[in-house]
């Protein structure tokens, strides 16, 4: 059965200009998207999104440059979405990231890593419903 993980295009994707490549690379991969949008992430939802990782030392600026510009996020279904997707997108410090990820391709360092993709089945399910409410199915 077919199971869902959300992405985000971060800051540093958007404004680099690799939506379109990025979202190409995706779509070859064998994922369907559910839904996506082009949005900006307040102070307080980027603080919610990433609550987990409030007591890091990184996390006043993984929240400065994730406010910093327009993301696209996007529920993507496949079977076994989550792994596949974890393993498209590559390590999360690009430099440790295998040849032909989109970290490897697009991302600049750890703290701008280009993407993000759900790390569990239900964490993609509290992932998609923060960022869209009555998704559709088409
Ligand atoms: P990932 O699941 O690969 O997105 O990585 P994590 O959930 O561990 O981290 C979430 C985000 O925090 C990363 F995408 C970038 C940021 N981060 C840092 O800035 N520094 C670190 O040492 C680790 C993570």
């Amino acid at each position: 059965m077919a199971e869902i993980t959300l992405t985000m295009i971060k800051p540093d994707g958007v404004a680099d200009g690799y939506t379109g490549k990025i979202i190409d690379k995706i779509i070859e991969s064998g994922f369907k998207i559910q839904a996506m949008k082009l949005t900006r992430l307040s102070h307080e939802k980027a603080e919610e999104f990433y609550a987990i990782h409030k007591e890091r030392s990184f996390f006043g600026e993984l929240i400065a440059f994730m406010t910093e510009g327009p993301i696209v996020v996007a529920v993507l279904e496949k079977e076994n979405a989550v792994e596949d997707f974890r393993k498209l997108i590559g390590a999360t410090n690009p430099a440790n990231a295998a040849d032909g990820t989109i970290r490897k391709l697009f991302a600049k360092n750890i703290e701008r890593n280009a993407i993000h993709g759900s790390d569990s089945n239900e964490n993609a399910a509290i992932e998609a419903s923060f960022h869209f409410s009555g998704l559709e199915r088409f």
